[in-house]
This record gives C-alpha cells, sequence and structure tokens, in this order.
C-alpha cells in the first residue's frame, strides 16, 4: 500500500512521457544535490529517459530559477531542498506553465498546494521526526523507494544524510550503505568515504561556480563511490585545507560575548557555513557567528548545536526592514546575507538579541 503522498506523487508520474520536459532545481549543497540526483534517477527508472534539465540553486534564487523553467519550456519541475513556498507567486507563475513538485524539509512557510503544486515536507510524510534531521535525500529516496527500487544509489543518499548531519537519525541506513561498498563505518562519520565525499561537495561549491555547477553530473554519472573520489571534485581539496587551517587558528579570530562567539575573517573561499558547522561541533553550547565578506556583501553563518537558540529566528529578526538582505535556514543552522554597509547594525542586533 502506498502512502497518501507517495499515491499523490504516482498520480503524477504515471502522466510523465518520454516527450515532457522534466527540470529539477535543487539546494547545492550535499543534501540538495543528492536529493537531486535521487529524483533524476527515479524519474529515468520510471520513464525510460535521462530529465531534461537541473539547477543548482538557493532560497534566494527563487525567481532566477522559476524563469529559467519556463524558459526551458519545462512541464514537470521538481524543487528539492529549498523553501520555494517563501515566494507563493512565482511558484504560482511557475504552475501555470509546469506541474510542479516541490519536496522539502525545512520550516514551513505556507501552504501553497494547488492543483498543478504537489507541496511535500517531511513532516508532512513524516510528523514523528524532526524536519531537520528529515533530510531532502531521505525523504526523496523513501517517497520514490515506494514507487521504483533504489536502493543501488542509497550510498549517493547516505552522503546528503551526513552533508545535512542526520547520521544519529539514520545510523543503520548509512551503516549498511558503508557496509554494502566495503567500506568501514567509523566514530567520526565525517571521516568515512562518504564523509569525504561531503567535503569535497561542500567545498567544490566553494571552489568555483564551474566545479559547483559539475557536482550533480558527476554523482549522477558515477557508478559508485570510487568514482566520485577520483573526480574532478578532487580540485576543491584546496578549500577544505583553507577551512581546516581556520579551525587550527580559529582563537585568533574569536570575540566573545555572553556564550555568542564572533568570527570575522577574510579566507580566499566562501568558507563561513563549512567552518561554522565545524565550529559548532567544537562548541556545542555557543552561539556560533562566523561573517565572512564576499563580492562586497558579508555571508553570515550562525549554528547553535544544542537547540537552546533557534538560529533562524536570530537571522530573520536581525535583518528584518534591512534592505538587499535575506535570511533563513533551522533552528541549529542558518545564513544571511547583508550589504556591507549594514553589517555593524546587523551584527550590532544579533549580539544584542542572542
Ligand atoms: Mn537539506
Amino acid at each position: 500500500m502506498l502512502s497518501k503522498y507517495a499515491t499523490e506523487l504516482k498520480r503524477i508520474t504515471d502522466r510523465i512521457n518520454s516527450n515532457d520536459i522534466i527540470g529539477i532545481v535543487h539546494h547545492d549543497d550535499s543534501d540538495g544535490n543528492c536529493a537531486g540526483v535521487i529524483i533524476a534517477k527515479a524519474l529515468e527508472k520510471l520513464r525510460g529517459r535521462r530529465i531534461d534539465f537541473e539547477i543548482s540553486g538557493n532560497y534566494y534564487d527563487i525567481k532566477e530559477f522559476c524563469s529559467k523553467c519556463i524558459r526551458k519550456k519545462a512541464n514537470y519541475v521538481f524543487i528539492t531542498d529549498i523553501t520555494a513556498e517563501q515566494q507563493p507567486q512565482l511558484l504560482k507563475e511557475l504552475s501555470k506553465h509546469a506541474t510542479v513538485i516541490l519536496l522539502d524539509h525545512h520550516k514551513s512557510y505556507g501552504d501553497v498546494s494547488s492543483k498543478n503544486i504537489l507541496f511535500i515536507k517531511s513532516h508532512f510524510y513524516n510528523p514523528k521526526i524532526e524536519p531537520a534531521k528529515y533530510c531532502a535525500a531521505k525523504l526523496c529516496y523513501d517517497l520514490f523507494s515506494e514507487l521504483v527500487d533504489l536502493s543501488d544509489i542509497d550510498w549517493i543518499c547516505s552522503i546528503g544524510i551526513i552533508g545535512d548531519m542526520g547520521y544519529e537519525q539514520w545510523k543503520d541506513f548509512v551503516d549498511t550503505a558503508l557496509k554494502k561498498q566495503g567500506l568501514k563505518v567509523k566514530k567520526d562519520i565525517f571521516q568515512t568515504e562518504f564523509g569525504k565525499i561531503n567535503s569535497l561537495v561542500l567545498s567544490s561549491r566553494l571552489y568555483s561556480m564551474t566545479l559547483r555547477n559539475r557536482i550533480f553530473e558527476i554523482l549522477y554519472d558515477a557508478d559508485n563511490y570510487k568514482d566520485v573520489l577520483k573526480s574532478e571534485l578532487q580540485k576543491a581539496g584546496a578549500v577544505i585545507e583553507e577551512i581546516n587551517w581556520y579551525l587550527k587558528n580559529h582563537k585568533k579570530f574569536m570575540k566573545k560575548y555572553g556564550d555568542l562567539l564572533l568570527f570575522e575573517i577574510k579566507p580566499k573561499y566562501g568558507i563561513n557555513a563549512d567552518l561554522s558547522t565545524q565550529l559548532a561541533g567544537i562548541y556545542p553550547h555557543n552561539t556560533i557567528i562566523v561573517a565572512v565578506e564576499m563580492r562586497g556583501k558579508i555571508a553570515i553563518s550562525a549554528r547553535r548545536a544544542d537547540f537552546k537558540k533557534p538560529m533562524n529566528t536570530l537571522l530573520e529578526k536581525a535583518t528584518e526592514g534591512i534592505s538587499d538582505s535575506n535570511a533563513g535556514g533551522h533552528s541549529v543552522a542558518a545564513g544571511a546575507g547583508v550589504r556591507k554597509n549594514d553589517y555593524e547594525k546587523v551584527i550590532g542586533r544579533i549580539i544584542s538579541l542572542s
């Protein structure tokens, strides 16, 4: 028996034929790329032909990818790991041209379900699992597995799980996938081959736009994890080295405001998100803020591993009314972007609000 949401999904996939144009839009992180690949693999198995195009996106470029999908004349657009419902008008516009399927696990910004939009959040699918831990890759894997056998790509799903800090929740699944590949389960999951691929993926998007836009295809075309490890994603090792340098020297940059630890740095690559995640591992009971200057803007990452303070709310409040700014994410991990001129004001608010 299919679940309610798999039934709705099947109603759509049953309609898709080989002439239809299918586009996939996915978040550009590990989870998003893996979720996108899982959808694409499932659709290829179901209709016997590869999807037509794929876009690596983010919650702040919804307008851009919606118009791109319209330009490319997509009949079906799958969006995953992005809170596209933040822009209901744009989705509505897109749904006049295509059937839109939104598969996500971030907090819901409102229900955009309609005749032509299938809106599925992981907590609709399984309310017992904390949405932050029911990452998009696992959601897509579980949903589509009700329609088609995806067990050959459980390793791709595992990489997404590790990337979105879901290992604890899905330990048995990931351990099984590792053993299936003849790999050892390690205490620090990031030290496994899947963990290393996760770092390469995360770093590739920081290395260059070109490399970022290759991640999906490299994962898609890989026969197994080894192909990914020896792919051009290796170039991103330079980014990993930079992150490691800042980890080792982080105390030189650390400013303390109560339980908030602020790191203002000027790295070569946009390492703020990854560095802050790793710092949160070292300081789980502190609010970690990493601010990085990038192309005239400041990117801010906030982390709080013990769930004591919600980081998405903190950044949303701190950027309220600031023009040309954006903020979003989860309770444990959130991000914001502000203009350089507004930084002092925003950081002041972050310090006083936290
Ligand atoms: Mn995710």
